[in-house]
């Protein structure tokens, strides 16, 4: 079988799940119901996009994958912990995520508070005691991971989400919508492996930084296309909620084939600034494209 990316995805899904498995505590650990929730939210069937783009942006920059197991695993922690919160009545109010019962569906809401207000604590501790980094690089990472949550990354860009319900946004705000609330932390995940592997050239980290950027954006008009065009069996989520919810969304204000077309820029355009890694950024590569083409 010849080595590509797409082979070594099993090793890298496989090394992220044992990370986070050794860090969440166990279901029969007190309180119990908290850990349970918590252990359902993170092992209901992700894809782990985001910890996939840490470890093939490690491979681009030469970084050894066991420094980036800490990194990898805090951001699903985050994306797991996000997810949790924007299922809930007072967000999106879904009942069905990756298949499967939402927390607050399949427990109930208080526990899916807390089962989401305990994951944010744990991504940061993993972060600010990662045996593997030098303390100066777990500083940074907590730092940047912060920021691309908070009021200027995801949470600000969930609030311009919930604000923009039955208004009309043109394409430019939609988009900086996306830059946050989705972005943000698809673009945290490159930036980690290029902090854990500085110092950089500074045209490299410039690459990166953009590259991740530019996909962030891309992933989640993707997501609003699935919503429109995906069956919910496929897409593990109610099909046509943006419509039901009266969201913001690229192909609600351009249609689908103009939400495609833009989908296919970004695609190319983050490929560009891929160009000077060589074969070292084929991993990369790979993701970014099926970041646009996925099914679900
Ligand atoms: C401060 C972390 C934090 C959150 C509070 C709720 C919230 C603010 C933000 C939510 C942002 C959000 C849910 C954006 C949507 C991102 C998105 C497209 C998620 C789906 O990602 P996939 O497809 O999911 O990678 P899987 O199921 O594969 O893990």
């Amino acid at each position: 079988m010849p080595v590509t990316f797409e082979n070594r995805i099993g090793h890298y899904t496989e090394r992220v799940a044992n990370a986070l498995d050794s860090i969440l505590p166990a279901e029969t650990e007190e309180p119990r119901l908290l850990h349970d929730a918590m252990r359902y939210a993170v092992f209901n069937g992700g894809k782990r996009v985001r910890p996939l783009l840490v470890y093939a942006a490690g491979e681009c920059l030469q970084v050894p994958a066991q420094s980036l197991d800490a990194p990898a695993a805090a951001i699903e922690l985050i994306h797991a912990f996000s997810l949790v919160h924007d299922d809930l009545p007072a967000m999106d109010d879904d009942d069905l995520r990756r298949g499967k019962p939402t927390v607050h569906r399949k427990y109930d809401e208080a526990t899916a508070i807390l089962a989401a207000d305990a994951l944010q604590p744990l991504a940061f501790s993993v972060l600010a005691t990662a045996p593997e980094l030098a303390p100066q690089t777990r500083a940074r990472l907590v730092s940047m991971v912060a920021d691309a949550c908070g009021s200027l990354g995801m949470t600000g860009g969930q609030s311009l989400d919930l604000l923009a319900e039955g208004r009309d946004l043109d394409a430019d705000q939609i988009e900086q919508m996306y830059a946050l609330k989705t972005g943000a932390l698809i673009h945290a995940s490159v930036l980690a492996a290029a902090l854990v592997a500085e110092p950089l050239p500074s045209e490299q980290a410039a690459a990166i930084d953009a590259f991740g950027r530019t996909i962030g954006i891309a992933f989640q008009i993707k997501d609003d296309i699935l919503d429109v065009t995906g069956e919910t069996e496929v897409i593990g989520k109610q099909a046509g909620a943006d419509q039901r919810l009266r969201k913001a969304t690229y192909p609600g204000l351009l249609g689908v084939p103009r939400a495609k077309q833009r989908c296919d820029e970004l695609l190319a355009s983050s490929l560009e600034k891929l160009d000077d890694f060589g074969d070292a950024a084929t991993p990369l590569r790979w993701l970014a494209r099926y970041i646009v083409e996925r099914g679900n």
